[in-house]
């Protein structure tokens, strides 16, 4: 029998109902490894273990907290390269993009160990004699964080990391597709400290272990980051269930890159190949749409055909890989059918989308281009998901505005432009969360505020010193002496 990654619940490694294989989607014939799937029972088991440790984890001294994630911290960024390999294994995204997700994962744990030490609050004078008003934050209490493949241990980290550091307990339920980071980083923090109960890993199917999580009345708050579909299914569950819990929702994208006559032409491609393939399109930062002006787009079109032709797409492991395969079989099917789609409307495929065949098995796609796009077709308005973008072309800088907000979602936006005027005016008014100057929409900085707009997010923003407002809740005391 190989051995099988166990949960942790209830300060015990306890061996699940049922069990995964990790496979490898650069090779299938490897198994990563085999992780335990959990059952409502270790759902519930998991709570009761969150509820009982809550009183004295929530009053531990700031130190303690921090010196625990500052621990972690440390062990995570001197083991990278190994969890690094892990994750490009387990996930497919390139072992350079694997490391350096690792990293930002250790200094999450130390921007948030430092966070320990900055928990204030305010004080302010009442309208009436007398009195004093203190406004302080408080742990909001058992947190549920249901989180997603793409990034296997940077968004546990991002949403584990303030909830201890505000003094919550958790649940963690990784994606059922890549356990094998999620684990690790459990594993860290157990041995950093954590007394029994304060965290625990359910891995498991999310229409078992998610799905009671949801509905447990004594978990307080559930943040995700996922599809719209689920978030949706998170939000409505969150609201019935009584005590109604507190909701962060992490969603889509279908971010657009606008690229104006005035671009350097070397940025506005980089930023273009970048937002759109690194981590083989498989992130909600991602650009899918580049919004290109008429004077300079048959110049980025053959650039960006050109730069792809140079990627190499293989092995994710394989170090002259610059893009791994897509994630699994069902998530390739989503892109092929979103590129017959676009051919199907009278999108031109100038690059790619073909399956390609490698050494070893695995979900080779060749990066995707279409020229001759409109922002009213289906690949310019759902999200794919893949290594697949369209080129809208558009006179005006007005009209690549108004199509770069003209879509569901709002998380990220990009322009490429010389124009102080232009890029000025597009920061204030793209309708995204995250607005970037010549730069890819995706890769962002772990201590400033994540989350986006209108379809993309729900609820408060995440990373940096804003993950408080989701992590604490607020207390006023009136105090008449
Ligand atoms: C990034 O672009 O650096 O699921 C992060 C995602 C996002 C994270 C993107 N929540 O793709």
């Amino acid at each position: 029998m190989p051995q099988v990654h166990p949960n942790f619940v209830a300060g015990e490694w306890i061996e699940g109902s049922d069990v995964t294989a990790n496979i490898n989607p650069s090779n299938t014939n490897d198994v990563v490894g085999y992780y335990a799937r959990g059952s409502a029972t270790d759902l519930n088991n998991a709570v009761a273990a969150a509820k009982a440790a809550f009183p004295a984890w929530s009053r531990t001294t700031p130190q303690i907290r921090c010196d625990l994630l500052k621990k972690a911290s440390d062990e995570i960024l001197a083991r990278k390269d190994e969890l690094g390999r892990l994750l490009s294994r387990e996930e497919g995204k390139t072992l350079a993009e694997g490391i350096g997700e690792v990293a930002r994962a250790g200094q999450i744990f130390a921007f948030h160990a430092g966070e320990c030490l900055r928990l204030g609050g305010e004080a302010m004078a009442s309208v009436r004699p007398g009195v004093g008003v203190e406004i302080t934050r408080e742990p909001v209490g058992i947190v549920g964080l249901i989180t997603p493949w793409n990034f296997p241990i940077a968004i546990p980290a991002w949403k584990i990391a303030p909830a201890l550091a505000w003094g919550n307990c958790v649940i963690i339920k990784p994606a059922d597709l890549v356990p094998g980071s999620a684990w690790a980083l459990s594993d860290i923090l157990v041995r950093a400290g954590l007394p029994a109960g304060v965290l625990n890993l359910v891995m498991g199917r999310g229409s078992v272990v998610g799905q009671a999580l949801l509905e447990h009345p004594d978990v307080n708050a559930v943040s995700f980051t996922g599809s719209v579909a689920t978030g949706r299914k998170v939000a409505a569950a969150c609201i019935a269930s009584s005590p109604m819990k507190r909701i962060q929702l992490e969603m889509g994208g279908k971010n657009p890159l606008v690229v104006l006559d005035d671009a350097n032409l070397d940025v506005a491609v980089e930023a273009a190949i970048n937002g759109a393939f690194f981590s083989t399109g498989q992130r909600c930062t991602a650009s899918s749409r580049f919004i290109v002006q008429d004077g300079i787009h048959d110049r980025f079109v053959a650039a960006c055909v050109n730069r792809l032709k140079v990627l190499a797409v293989d092995d994710a492991l394989k170090s002259h890989t610059h893009i791994g395969p897509v994630v699994d079989q069902g998530q390739l099917d989503q892109d092929l059918a979103y590129i017959r789609i676009a051919g199907d409307e009278g999108g031109k495929l100038a690059f790619g989308g073909e399956i390609l065949t490698r050494e070893t098995p695995g979900y080779y796609l060749a990066p995707a281009l279409f020229t001759e796009t409109t922002n009213d077709m289906r690949i310019s308005r759902e999200e794919v998901f893949g290594p697949v973008a369209n080129v809208v072309r558009v006179k005006s800088y007005d009209e690549a505005l108004e199509i770069s907000n003209d879509t569901a979602f709002g998380l990220s936006s990009g322009i490429c432009t010389t124009s102080l005027r232009f890029a000025t005016h597009f920061r204030r008014n793209s309708e995204a969360g995250m607005v970037m100057v010549n730069l890819p929409t995706a890769g962002v900085d772990y201590h400033v505020p994540f989350g986006g707009r209108k379809g993309s997010s729900y609820g408060s923003r995440e990373q940096g010193a804003y993950a408080k407002e989701f992590y604490s809740s607020v207390k006023t005391a009136y105090t008449f002496a």
